[in-house]
């Protein structure tokens, strides 16, 4: 693919801000200034940056708990992103989101699932919308490798083949969930070919390489958008980091297996390609100043951002009239309950 040395130098600060993002959240959360999850996705930059490049502003995305570089290239600025980490109300969910559910709508970003899996119902259901609104946009549904075991991966991969949703599932192989390989999952490891079972069209590509994800994501995209062809796109990459900031991510996998990909650093990669159409490295290393600078003035937005108000924190929670509907479903209620309906136990 060949791109204009400008917009490969936008993409590579994207990267970089996502690199230098994750660090410091990293960093941030072992000072307890960040609570609850936090995933990392450092070593995935070229696979986050260059499937979102491929959409148009009026393209929807959808992604699972992984998601600091997605916000991030999807446009959502840093210091929104990392107050919502921190919990506070100039997070990009005000922050009562946090880490594993960023959000921006205004951006097409619809969040940042915590549920493995749980995103692809939804975003089958906001392809559907799209069709019933006439609207030629697709859907970019990122998830993990241990995703494609779930039930919901098989619901919406059908439903999106039998109604022809404009939706393609971006799986982010990176060779682990949590601490189980893909081969001790999976019974087929090259997961893009279970989008057979489906009748969809699916690639794999190298993950970590920038414009082999730029130039499948935008062909599979085109697809879904002008002729509502749902596909499956496999990114084999690796993370750099423990699962989460709780793991080590040494118990199931060798120092020297981790070594081996950070030698092979997507970052690097870009670099190169940069330095061979002439940028110089003082300007190479200019942008990754820039990077730390606009990181750390994401932390320091983020201590001066207060936390929200106790009484806000069913806000948005449930539709309006929702309260009525609750309340006539207690026992002694209009709606009739005499009872909880587990109340004596599961079975009986
Ligand atoms: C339904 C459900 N089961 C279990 C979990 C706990 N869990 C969180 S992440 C994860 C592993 C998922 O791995 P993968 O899909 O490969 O994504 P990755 O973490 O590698 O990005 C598990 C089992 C969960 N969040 N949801
Ligand atoms: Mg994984």
């Amino acid at each position: 693919m060949s791109i204009a040395t400008s917009t490969l130098r936008g993409l590579y600060e994207q990267m970089l801000l996502i690199r230098v993002f994750e660090t410091e959240a990293e960093r941030q959360y072992k000072a307890a200034r960040i609570g609850g999850y936090c995933h990392l996705s450092s070593g995935q930059e070229a696979a986050t940056v260059g499937s979102t490049h491929a959409l148009d502003p009026g393209d929807l995305l959808v992604t699972g708990y992984r998601c600091h570089g997605f916000a991030l290239a999807r446009g959502v600025p840093a210091d929104a992103v990392m107050a919502e980490l921190f919990g506070r109300v100039d997070g990009c969910a005000h922050g009562r989101g946090g880490s594993m559910h960023l959000l921006d709508v205004s951006r097409g970003y619809y969040g940042g699932w915590g549920i493995v899996a749980g995103q692809l119902p939804i975003a089958t259901g906001l392809a559907l919308g799209l069709v019933r609104q006439g609207r030629a946009q697709a859907v970019l549904c990122e998830l993990g490798d241990g995703a494609v075991n779930m039930g919901a991966w098989h619901e919406s991969l059908n439903l999106a083949a039998v109604w022809r949703l404009p939706v393609v599932f971006l799986v982010m192989n990176n060779e682990y969930g949590m601490g189980t390989s893909v081969e001790r999952a999976s019974a087929v490891t090259d997961l893009y070919r279970r989008a057979a079972s489906y009748d969809l069209p699916a690639e794999r590509v190298d993950g970590d390489d920038l414009l082999a994800v730029a130039q499948a994501s935008a062909t599979l995209l085109a697809g879904a958008r002008e002729e509502r062809r749902a596909a499956v796109l496999e990114l084999v990459t690796y993370r750099h980091r423990g699962h989460s900031v709780a793991d080590a991510g040494l118990a199931y996998r060798t120092r020297g297996e981790i070594d081996e990909h950070i030698q092979r650093d997507p970052i690097f990669r870009v670099r190169a390609l940069l330095a061979q159409e002439g940028v110089s490295d003082d300007e190479l290393d200019g942008l990754m100043g820039a990077a730390e600078e606009q990181v750390a003035a994401a932390v320091a937005a983020s201590v001066a951002s207060p936390p929200p108000a106790v009484s806000t924190l069913a806000t948005g929670m449930y539709a309006p009239g929702s309260a009525a509907q609750f309340a006539g479903m207690l026992p002694g209620a209009p709606f009739g309950e005499r009872e909880l309906v587990f109340a004596g136990g599961l079975g009986e």
